[in-house]
C-alpha cells in the first residue's frame, strides 16, 4: 500500500519482533470489514446481533480483568523525567521500549498483525494528524474503523515523510501484571500491551488525540482537550458553539446531545453535536479559537443511556455499532444494560458470560449487574440524529464559551463565570471531581482533575497551565470561561438539579453572558447568575433550591483554598506565577464572605 521506507521499516521492525503468521493492511473496504467481522464471529471474539433489530451490530466481551483505563499502568516516557511532571507515571524511554519488547516478543505467533492507517480529523484538514496502528486484535480494527478515519489516502498524505504517530498494540495474553500503556511524546510513539479495553487500545483516542496531541499542541501552538463540542441554535437560526471539559463518565455525551425542554424547543432552540469527548482547538479567522472533533464515532458509556436521558445516543447505537461488556439477551440476540428503559431480559448472560437474571445476588448478597458499569457502545458519528452540519468543516467551529465541570456533591455552584481568561485558566486548574468506573480504582473519591486532563496530559502539567495562559494571550476574541456542577446533592445524598435536558437552562444563561444580555452577581469565585435569571419556565423546581445550589459557602471555600494550595505544591516552580496570584486573590476574597 505504500513505498514509504519509514512506514515499511516500522512495520517490519514489529513484524520481526512479534512474529505474526500474517500481516494484513487495512484498506477500509466494505469487503475487508465484512471478512474481518465474519472471522471475529467464527473465533468467538464477536457475537452477531439480531440483524433486524440491530443491523450490522456486534457484541464483544473483554477479559474480566480488563474493563477500564489503567492509570497506574499508563506512562509518559519523556527523555527527562521532569518533563512528564508530577501527575504522570514516568519510565526512561529506552528502558521502557526494552521492557515492552521483552514482554511482547513473539506474542503474535499464530495470529495476524493488522496495519491500520488512520487520520484524526478530516483527512487533509489543517487540524488533521495521521497515525499507523499495529494490532493483533480484530476488535481493535473494527473499532478503529468506526472511531477514526481509516483510509489508504492517509498513506498518500503522509507521503515520504516520517510524520505520523506510531501506534503499537499487542494483546499478548491480557496479563494484568504486565499491562503497560506507554507514550513517547518525543518519538511520536505509543506502545500498549496486555489489554483489550478500548481506552487502552484504540490508540487514536486517549493515547494519540489527547496524550500525544497535547504535547504536539504545546510545541505547535494549539490545544488538545478532553472536551465535548456542541452548537446551540437560537430561534433566529444563529448557532453558538461551546466546548465542555468534564472528567470521564460525567455526562459529556449526554450534554453534547441534549434535547432542550419543551419550552425551549417550542421557541426554536436546538442543540447540535460536533463531538462528545475530544476537542482540538486552534486560533483561526477573526482572532478567535476554532475547534474540531478529531474522532469519527462515539465510544460511550452504555449504563444509564435511555430514551429519556439521551435518545440521540440511543438512536446512534441502533446500527453498525459494537457493544462491549453489556448484558446479552439470548432470546432475541439483542443487548441490555442497567438504566435502559425496557425490562431486563429473562434469558440473558451478563457481561462476564454467566447466566443472569435481574436481582441475581453474589456470595455477599450484593446485586450482580447485567452490564459492567463501564460497558460501552462504539457507534459511527454519522448515526447521530443531531450531528452538526459543521462536523466535517475542516476549519472547525468558532468557540464562544468554554465550560469546565466536575462531579461535586458540595462546593461548586450550579454555574459561575470566570472574570477573564486568566481567571478562567485558574478555574479550570482547580477542577476536582469524584472518580467514576471509567478508570480502574476506587469510585466516588474526590480528586483534582485540572481541565479534566489529569489522566490525559502528555507533559508537565505546570507547562500545560502556562500553555493555556499563552494561547489566551494570542487570541483577541477569547471564549468566555465557565464552571458548572450538575451534581450537588441534598442531605439525603440525592441530586438537587434535574440535569439532562434541563441543563439547557444553564447553557441559555451562558450564551446570554457571552452576548452580554444578562447581568450577574460578582462573588469571590467569579460571576454567579441572579437566581431569577435562570429560566425555570415549565420546570417544577422551587426557587429556594436554586438559591441553595447557587450558594458559595465560606467554610467550604476556605477548605477548597487549603486543598488547592496543597495540590499546587506538586508543580513546584513550574506552576505559572499567574496561578499563584489567582489563588492568593481567591483566598483574600473568600475571607470577606
Ligand atoms: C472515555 C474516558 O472513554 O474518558 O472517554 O474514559
Ligand atoms: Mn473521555
Amino acid at each position: 500500500m505504500t513505498n514509504n521506507q519509514f512506514i515499511l521499516n516500522f512495520v517490519k521492525k514489529y513484524q520481526d519482533l512479534f512474529q505474526p503468521d500474517n500481516v494484513v493492511w487495512i484498506d477500509a473496504s466494505k469487503q475487508q470489514s465484512k471478512e474481518l467481522t465474519s472471522e471475529g464471529i467464527a473465533t468467538g471474539e464477536l457475537k452477531k446481533l439480531n440483524n433486524k433489530l440491530l443491523p450490522g451490530c456486534v457484541y464483544h466481551r473483554t477479559a474480566v480483568n480488563d474493563v477500564a483505563r489503567v492509570e497506574h499502568a499508563t506512562y509518559i516516557c519523556s527523555k527527562d523525567k521532569e518533563n512528564a511532571g508530577p501527575t504522570n507515571n514516568w519510565m526512561d524511554p529506552q528502558e521502557c521500549y526494552a521492557k515492552l519488547d521483552g514482554i511482547a516478543k513473539g506474542s503474535m505467533k499464530g495470529r495476524t498483525m493488522y496495519v491500520i492507517p488512520f487520520s484524526m480529523g478530516k483527512i487533509g484538514s489543517p487540524f488533521a494528524k495521521y497515525g499507523i496502528e499495529l494490532t493483533d486484535s480484530i476488535y481493535v480494527v473494527l473499532n478503529m474503523l468506526i472511531m477514526t478515519r481509516v483510509s489508504p489516502k492517509v498513506l498518500d498524505k503522509i507521503g515520504d515523510t516520517d510524520n505520523y504517530v506510531k501506534c503499537i498494540h499487542a494483546k499478548v495474553n491480557i496479563d494484568e501484571k504486565n499491562r503497560y500503556i506507554c507514550h513517547f511524546p518525543e518519538d511520536n510513539t505509543i506502545y500498549s500491551i496486555n489489554s483489550g479495553y478500548g481506552g487502552n487500545v484504540l490508540l487514536g483516542k486517549k493515547c494519540f488525540a489527547l496524550r500525544i496531541a497535547s504535547f504536539q499542541g504545546w510545541k505547535e501552538g494549539w490545544m488538545a482537550e478532553h472536551m465535548l463540542i456542541l452548537g446551540v441554535e437560537k430561534p433566529n437560526g444563529e448557532v453558538k458553539y461551546i466546548c465542555g471539559a468534564f472528567p470521564s463518565a460525567c455526562g459529556k455525551t449526554n450534554l453534547a446531545m441534549l434535547i432542550p425542554p419543551d419550552y425551549y424547543t417550542e421557541k426554536g432552540y436546538k442543540i447540535w453535536t460536533v463531538g462528545d469527548d475530544i476537542a482540538w482547538i486552534r486560533k483561526g479567522r477573526g482572532g478567535q479559537l476554532y475547534a474540531i472533533n478529531p474522532e469519527n464515532g462515539f465510544f460511550g458509556v452504555a449504563p444509564g443511556t435511555n430514551r429519556k436521558t439521551n435518545p440521540n445516543a440511543l438512536a446512534s447505537t441502533r446500527r453498525n455499532t459494537i457493544f462491549t461488556n453489556v448484558a446479552y439477551n439470548k432470546a432475541d440476540k439483542t443487548v441490555w444494560w442497567e438504566g435502559l428503559d425496557q425490562p431486563a431480559p429473562t434469558n440473558a448472560e451478563d457481561w462476564k458470560g454467566n447466566k443472569w437474571t435481574e436481582g441475581k445476588l453474589d456470595d455477599n448478597g450484593k446485586k450482580i449487574p447485567g452490564a459492567n458499569p463501564n460497558s460501552r457502545f462504539t457507534a459511527p458519528i454519522k448515526n447521530c440524529p443531531c450531528l452538526s452540519k459543521e462536523f466535517e468543516n475542516p476549519k472547525g467551529v468558532p468557540i464562544s464559551a468554554i465550560v469546565f465541570g466536575g462531579r461535586r456533591a458540595k462546593a461548586a455552584p450550579l454555574v459561575y463565570q470566570a472574570r477573564d481568561w486568566k481567571h478562567g485558566v485558574f478555574v479550570g486548574s482547580i477542577m476536582a471531581s469524584e472518580t467514576t468506573a471509567a478508570a480502574s480504582g476506587a469510585v466516588g473519591v474526590v480528586r483534582h482533575d485540572p481541565m479534566a486532563m489529569l489522566p490525559f496530559c502528555g507533559y508537565h502539567m505546570g507547562d500545560y497551565f502556562q500553555h493555556w495562559l499563552d494561547v489566551g494571550k494570542k487570541v483577541k476574541n477569547q471564549p468566555k470561561i465557565f464552571n458548572v456542577n450538575w451534581f450537588r446533592t441534598d442531605e439525603n445524598g440525592k441530586f438537587i438539579w434535574p440535569g439532562f435536558g434541563d441543563n439547557m437552562r444553564v447553557l441559555d444563561w451562558i450564551i446570554s453572558r457571552c452576548e452580554g444580555t444578562v447581568d450577574a452577581v460578582e462573588t469571590p469565585i467569579g460571576f454567579l447568575p441572579k437566581p431569577e435569571d435562570i429560566n425555570l419556565e415549565g420546570l417544577d423546581f422551587p426557587m429556594e433550591k436554586l438559591e441553595q445550589i447557587l450558594d458559595v459557602d465560606k467554610a467550604t471555600w476556605l477548605n477548597e483554598v487549603a486543598d488547592i494550595t496543597e495540590f499546587y505544591k506538586k508543580f513546584g516552580d513550574r506552576l505559572p506565577r499567574e496561578l499563584t496570584k489567582q489563588l492568593k486573590e481567591l483566598k483574600k476574597k473568600v475571607k470577606t464572605l
